[in-house]
């Protein structure tokens, strides 16, 4: 297995018609999640992944693992749940791309997530381990299996990639702050938004974000800037990679999602850093032009000619 990760999917509705959702009459079906979005669009770049959740035991649970599975990632831990159901969402949409959110999601089969639910074989054979903010935020049991993966990871010598995809809607600033700080802490490669980096750290600056990010154990940390692209940080070199041109920008959920398979691709691949993050750039930029989270992820093929990547 190439990557490993672990957090909640779930059914994302998205209205057919702009404007507040209380006019909506008709709602597309589609798949949400950070977790399985990142490894849709790695299995898409041709890597194996693997994707370590709970979901309802009912007809949404086995719509998203079914979505999933059939990407090509490995669903093989998912545990359907008796006592929970799966979580659905609604995507708003807006003219600049940053779509509302609402959540219903509150003791879904995912939050019972526990450590007891890791099958550490499983966890130790993967190159990359692949944690979000998210999931952390879903329980205290969710937040004690992201810990325990921690462990693992550690005891097995892994890498471990963090992506805080902070979410004040399912907790506060000070809570997200002070539990994903520890996380960054832990973690070897943090691939960070601006504003995430802003609330973790206190800095202002994505360089100086970047420095207090590389005292914990990080060798990697990369800002994410928009269309400005990012940041490339490690000990002692900072360098910024431009981004990509998005003319008609949709929705951007998913493009981080999409930014972190991109620049595991790239390190999977052998690249270098700099070419990680300008891969991890292309990726994001393909979720921009779509409403629904992966459908605009690419496949390695559409992006290559004679197996080079034409884009580059
Ligand atoms: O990154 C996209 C995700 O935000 C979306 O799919 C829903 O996982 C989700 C969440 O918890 O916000």
């Amino acid at each position: 297995m190439d990557v490993i990760t672990i957090g909640e999917s779930m059914v994302l509705f998205t209205p057919q018609s702009p404007g507040p959702l209380r006019f909506a009459n008709t709602f597309e079906k589609k798949l949400g999640g950070a977790e399985s979005n990142m490894a849709i669009a790695l299995s898409r770049l041709g890597h194996q992944t693997g994707w370590i959740s709970r979901l309802g035991d009912d007809e949404f649970g086995l719509y998203v693992r079914n979505i999933i599975r059939g990407e090509g990632v490995d669903t093989s831990r998912v545990i359907f749940d008796k006592s929970s159901q799966t979580a659905v969402f609604f995507k708003g949409m807006n003219p600049g791309g940053d779509p509302n959110i609402y959540y219903y999601r509150r003791k879904s089969a995912a939050s019972n997530l526990s450590p007891d639910d890791i099958d550490e074989d499983y966890v130790a054979k993967a190159k990359y381990i692949h944690l979000t903010g998210i999931t952390p935020a879903l329980s205290l049991t969710c937040r004690n299996t992201i810990y325990h993966v921690l462990h693992v990871a550690k005891k097995n010598r892994q890498t471990v990639v963090f992506d805080p995809n902070i979410r004040l809607k399912l907790w506060s600033k000070q809570e997200a702050g002070h539990v994903l700080q520890d996380i960054a802490k832990q973690s070897d490669i943090v691939l960070s938004g601006i504003d995430e980096g802003q609330l973790l750290t206190g800095k202002d600056t994505p360089e100086d974000i970047a420095n207090n990010l590389l005292q914990g154990k990080a060798h990697t940390v990369v800002i994410k800037l928009g269309d400005k692209g990012a940041l490339l940080a490690k000990e002692g070199y900072q360098q910024y990679v431009p981004g990509m041109k998005v003319n008609h920008v949709v929705d951007t959920a998913g493009a981080g999602d999409g930014f972190a398979a991109g620049f595991l691709s790239g390190c999977l691949r052998g690249y270098d850093d700099i070419q990680s993050v300008e891969l991890a750039n292309q990726i994001g930029a393909h979720a921009l032009s779509v409403s629904g989270d992966v459908e605009g992820y690419p496949y390695w093929s559409q992006l290559t000619s004679n197996g080079e990547n034409i884009l580059r």
